[in-house]
């Protein structure tokens, strides 16, 4: 059967990129999966460390993307949903990964980046080394990554565009270590290079500056929507969504990015409307760009206000944020099995 594995930081209430990016369709995969699939989902705060967050902080935001995970529909009947720091292995595969990881492939990836402000071209062999932002987690971070995903044997990774670099190196990493520890007792290889599940919604972008991705770490507020938002919350921040001076409503992501990703997150909340983004534009080419705020706000609540609902009832209720804390120890050993299973082959072969 398949193997589903994903994971999201604990950093924040989930954005609408996190919900349509990665939230959605894990719940879509949960509920079309076949009996025989596995689905693990990951609350992975070993790498929200990299944030270097106030432990109080970093321990109550574990708690609200596990009541966000349910909220959005993920059931512990069909979903492994664990905390990544409780299962040790992570940490211990990341390291053997870490020994055959290739630094310049490392220095090529975008997200450390775009952490630090830096350009896609720069390279931490020259003046970014010294720059004090750059720690070893941020830069070793699809390492881990790779770890997570390989430990499972994952088939199938389901994420917005942002990771899919890293997912790449992760196949590479699964593809090096068969080739150089290949095995004749072996039914299959020891790693599975995973395949990447790229949504369709693959990059929301900021409301305050839509030429950047809708990130949790932003400054501002209002440049996401949180699941969590209230309906003056959504109406408020959409109204203030940055759009352009041009006249009527027409898609195209490179000139009106701003206008587009309103469309997109149109569209994407609920691909009912219209058979494309485009068409979606198509239908409201004469709309005032008030009016068509109007509509995106109200599509957003809509589809938010049944999830903000569960999601409130499950914060503000101990005994149920209890119960899932308590349901996460079960799954964290159905975690911890397979991964052991994975960790104790790989040492094995590698001669530990
Ligand atoms: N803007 C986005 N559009 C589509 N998908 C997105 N994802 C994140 N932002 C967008 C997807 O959400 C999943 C979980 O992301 P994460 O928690 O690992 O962190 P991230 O990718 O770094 O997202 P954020 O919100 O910007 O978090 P911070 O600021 O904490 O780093 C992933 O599948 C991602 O693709």
């Amino acid at each position: 059967g398949n193997i589903i594995f994903s994971g999201i930081q604990p950093t924040g209430v989930p954005h609408l990129g996190n919900y349509l990016g990665a939230l959605r369709p894990w719940v879509k995969l949960q509920n079309e999966a076949e009996e025989n699939t596995m689905l693990f989902y990951s609350i992975v705060d070993l790498h929200a460390l990299t944030g270097q967050q106030p432990p109080e902080i970093l321990m109550q935001m574990r708690t609200e993307m596990m009541a966000a995970l349910y909220a959005v529909g993920l059931q512990h009947r069909r979903s492994t949903i664990f905390c990544q720091s409780s299962v040790p292995q992570h940490a211990e595969l990341m390291w053997i990964l870490s020994c055959s990881a290739s630094m310049g492939q490392l220095s090529r990836m975008t997200q450390w980046k775009s952490k630090l402000a830096l350009p896609d071209d720069a390279s931490p062999f020259d003046t970014v080394a010294n720059k004090p932002g750059l720690r070893l987690g941020l830069f070793s971070y699809p390492v881990l990554q790779a770890a997570d995903i390989l430990l499972y044997r994952a088939t199938h990774v389901p994420v917005g565009e942002d990771q899919a670099q890293h997912l790449e190196f992760a196949r590479g990493l699964a593809a090096s270590f068969n080739h150089a520890y290949q095995h004749p007792g072996l039914a299959s290889p020891p790693l599975v290079p995973p395949q990447t599940i790229l949504s369709p919604a693959k990059r929301v972008m900021s409301l305050t500056d839509p030429t950047k991705k809708m990130s949790k770490s932003d400054a501002d507020p209002k440049s996401r929507i949180l699941i969590s938002d209230s309906t003056a919350d959504i109406n408020r921040k959409i109204n203030a969504a940055v759009t352009d001076s041009i006249e009527g409503i027409t898609y195209d992501r490179e000139a009106r990015p701003g206008v587009s990703n309103l469309i997109d997150i149109m569209y994407y909340m609920d691909d009912s409307v219209a058979s494309s983004p485009q068409d979606l534009a198509t239908d409201f080419k004469d709309m005032s760009k008030r009016a068509l705020k109007a509509k995106v706000a109200d599509t957003i609540e809509t589809h938010i206000a049944p999830i903000r609902h569960r999601y409130q009832t499950l914060i503000e209720n101990e005994p149920q944020t209890k119960t899932l804390l308590r349901r996460s120890i079960d799954h964290t050993r159905v975690a911890r099995r397979r991964a052991l299973r994975t960790v104790t082959e790989v040492k094995s072969l590698i001669g530990i």
